[in-house]
């Protein structure tokens, strides 16, 4: 299927795991130690979830390869918009990690100011973020302004009308963005094989006329250098791209979710063999580019990350469920008004 300028290689572009020597060892450190925070704040988040601390948690666990990529090579001017998976990469972009799970308290608002990380809100509804930045890149190289967009998305997400008009919006006008789809195997219990029938994802974007790249997802320095090449295309005017990153979702969609009841064990034991996290620790070992001091500093800081989530939530005051209905009309309906009553009354059990 190679052979197209637009077409991604067959196989997904790797970097761990090869012969290639040419790693800079600083980069692959920093991203060795996002990932450590990634993975901490992703277990913190879930356990908290249990408390009833969090309404609910959708764990980007085993992904967090892309989490620390995108997020380091996003630059101060770029804009990052995330999905209600990509929490953990909200807070390496710099957000208070309390804040950035407001939305996941059950708050009514989304929690920290976009403009001041350029960070949107978390998008709940599939896909839509897509078209939000594509607005964004496109008024931005109007200004005339010097930065990109990512948006990221899932696997599922680019089965949404908003995906295609995003895209080949996108396209059209040559707009400073690029897509990241997380391809990690599902969208809640259905796999990618039920979810589209391309021989990948990364190459819709040939139907677009935008370049697909498909990258190794657990390989955070691939991840990386795909992303720095599509960020500074965009920035320079070449227009947007499409990214692919092959991934596994190794917790349930979120903590409602019983994935034994669609997928099997052994295939989850599978995908830990290929945990991104341990894989890039040998890597970095193996070439003596990391050493026990360091690991060990990225692991206080990720236990400091945790204590900062799990005390702080603590003081938090738990949302009103009663808030739900406060912002929404400016008359309240006859039938909101009894949904209220019976949820008042409910809490107040
Ligand atoms: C427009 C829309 N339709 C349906 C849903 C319900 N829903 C929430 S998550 C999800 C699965 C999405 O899967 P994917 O895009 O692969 O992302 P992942 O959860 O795997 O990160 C669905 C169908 C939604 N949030 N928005
Ligand atoms: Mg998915």
């Amino acid at each position: 299927m190679t052979g197209h300028p637009l077409l991604p290689t067959d196989a997904p572009v790797s970097l761990l795991d090869t012969a290639e020597t040419a790693i800079d060892g600083e980069l692959a450190v920093e991203l060795y130690r996002r990932m450590v925070l990634a993975r901490r704040f992703n277990r913190q988040a879930t356990a908290l979830t249990l408390q009833g601390r969090l309404s609910v948690y959708p764990s980007s666990a085993g992904q967090e390869a892309v989490a620390a990529a995108v997020t380091l090579a996003l630059a101060e001017e770029d804009w990052l918009f995330p999905t209600y998976r990509d929490t953990a990469a909200v807070v390496l972009r710099g957000v208070d990690p309390v804040q950035a799970v407001t939305l996941l308290r059950g708050d009514w608002h989304h929690g920290w100011d976009p403009g001041a990380h350029r960070v949107a809100p978390l998008a709940t509804p599939l896909a839509t973020q897509t078209a939000h930045a594509v607005g964004l890149a496109h008024a931005a190289a109007l200004a005339g302004d010097d930065l990109a967009v990512l948006a990221l998305i899932g696997d599922g997400g680019t089965s949404e009308g908003d995906f295609h008009e995003a895209v080949n919006l996108a396209a059209v006008f040559r707009s400073p963005v690029v897509f990241l789809v997380q391809n990690n195997g599902y969208a809640i219990s259905v796999p990618l094989s039920r979810q589209s029938a391309a021989p990948s994802l990364a190459h819709k974007g040939i139907g677009y006329g935008v370049p697909g790249v498909l990258v190794d997802g657990n390989d955070a320095l691939a991840v990386h250098r795909v992303v720095d090449e599509a960020l500074t295309r965009a920035r320079r005017g070449g227009g947007p791209s499409l990214i692919e990153a092959r991934t596994y979702r190794i917790d349930p969609h979120t903590n409602a979710d019983d994935a034994t009841r669609y997928r099997a064990d052994e295939e989850v034991a599978e995908a830990r063999r290929r945990d991104p996290l341990p894989r890039l620790e040998r890597h970095l070992r193996e070439r003596g580019l990391l050493d026990d001091a360091t690991v060990r500093a990225a692991s206080v800081a990720a236990e400091a990350l945790a204590a900062v989530l799990r005390d702080r939530l603590a003081d938090e005051p738990r949302p009103d469920p009663a808030d739900l209905f406060t912002h929404v009309y400016a008359t309240t309906p006859p039938h909101v008004a009894e949904q209220r009553r019976v949820l008042t009354g409910e809490a107040g059990r």
